[in-house]
């Protein structure tokens, strides 16, 4: 067994001496940032998560905040995605491709009004891109990584959770809706969102030193509800089709191929980059595409991919495999090639441990 060293460059957040103090036994590396991703195990973690309530210390999703006349000009020109409809505390997901039309991020951006968005980012230095942009346009906008620290309150409980913490009110919040709310004299901001499908919140911590004394409350509020601190869950985001970026996908994948073909308008007001290859891909047709694929048998954990093969030829390539206990085979992401992707196609893996079966699925469990 070997162990990842914890150098200063991987930079440590707000949360970080709650999250060793709760007894995190994995941590993972997300935005050059600590993310736990195991406290009692994935399997454990996965059943308190759909039964309970956590606390997931996602500080790792860094914001890029984009502010200036120019905001909304940038924000558009980044991605295929129509920004022009949303209003201020909307959230959206949101591709972003290079000028190949190439997957560089997935991240939620959230609005705060026509001239300020953060962009919420999955794993990728997308801060450099967006300046870069704003840099070469001489775009009157200003950009940079704010002090904020998301924290993500995950699992059927979440509601009755951060109730008693924030108010009664929050219980309102609509899907993708961000939000203040009061909490000791603050007014934070609070989306209904996460990456789990158990339903949740999550808090934009604006200031290092405002997040613990939320996480306190939060945790001495929710004691009777069995509040635990948690991550984002292997098996149950891979249930839910959530994909991660620089596993499931990468620059080398165009929207299309991932699947977000409903989040592109190619053509909406305003030029951004990567529009004709995408006009391209988009008349092509996807030569390969993201599908859910469940795996016979407890697969070892996924950490290179691992070709799938139809009579021996290349059908796909499996990028996330866990064993799921509700639903008793392992559960895996794979980008498919298109003679191959048919739900009920049986594949033939190479696992790093050995051969094992696999079948194609119309959809993903959750
Ligand atoms: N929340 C915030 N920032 C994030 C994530 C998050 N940054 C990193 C990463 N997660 C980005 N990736 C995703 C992937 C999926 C979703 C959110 C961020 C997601 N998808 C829903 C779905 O697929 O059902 C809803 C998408 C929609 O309909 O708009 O929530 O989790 N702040």
């Amino acid at each position: 067994m070997t162990h990842l060293a914890r150098p200063i460059r991987i930079r440590r957040t707000p949360f970080t001496d709650a999250v060793d103090a709760a007894g995190v036994s994995i941590y993972s590396v997300y935005n050059r940032m600590l993310l736990p991703a195991a406290f009692d195990g994935f399997e454990e973690d996965y059943h308190h998560l759909k039964r309970h309530v956590q606390l997931w210390d996602v500080s790792c999703e860094r914001q890029i905040e984009i502010a200036g006349p120019d905001a909304a000009r940038l924000a558009d020109m980044i991605t295929p995605r129509d920004l022009s409809k949303m209003v201020e505390g909307q959230c959206s997901y949101l591709p972003v491709v290079d000028e190949t039309g190439g997957m560089l991020n997935d991240p939620v951006i959230v609005k705060h009004g026509d001239d300020r968005y953060w962009i919420s980012l999955a794993d990728s230095d997308l801060l450099l891109w967006v300046k870069g942009i704003a840099t070469a346009l001489k775009m009157d906008v200003r950009v940079w990584e704010p002090d904020v620290s998301p924290l993500a309150i995950q699992g059927p409980k979440s509601d009755d959770l951060a109730a008693r913490v924030f108010g009664e009110a929050i219980r309102d919040l609509r899907f993708f809706r961000a939000a203040r709310f009061p909490f000791q004299g603050h007014q934070v901001l609070i989306a209904r969102s996460g990456y789990s499908k158990q339903g949740g919140f999550e808090i934009y911590v604006e200031g290092t030193e405002n997040g613990m004394p939320i996480w306190d409350a939060l945790m001495a509020a929710g004691a009777d509800l069995e509040v635990r601190a948690g991550g984002p869950n292997g098996p149950e985001r891979t249930e839910a089709g959530l994909l991660s970026y620089g596993a499931d996908m990468t620059d080398a994948n165009t929207p299309y191929e991932c699947g977000l073909v409903k989040f592109c308008k190619l053509d909406k007001p305003g030029d951004f980059i990567g529009k004709s290859a995408l006009i391209k891909a988009q008349e092509d047709g996807p030569q390969r595409q993201i599908r859910a694929v469940a795996i016979e048998g407890r697969q070892p954990f996924c950490d290179r991919p691992w070709a799938a093969r139809v009579g021996g030829h290349f059908a796909g390539q499996i990028t996330t495999a866990y064993w799921s206990p509700d639903y008793d085979c392992t559960v895996a992401i794979a980008m498919m090639e298109k003679a191959h992707w048919t739900g009920g196609t049986e594949v033939e893996i190479e696992t790093r441990e050995g051969p094992a079966r696999g079948l194609v699925r119309d959809a993903f469990w959750a």
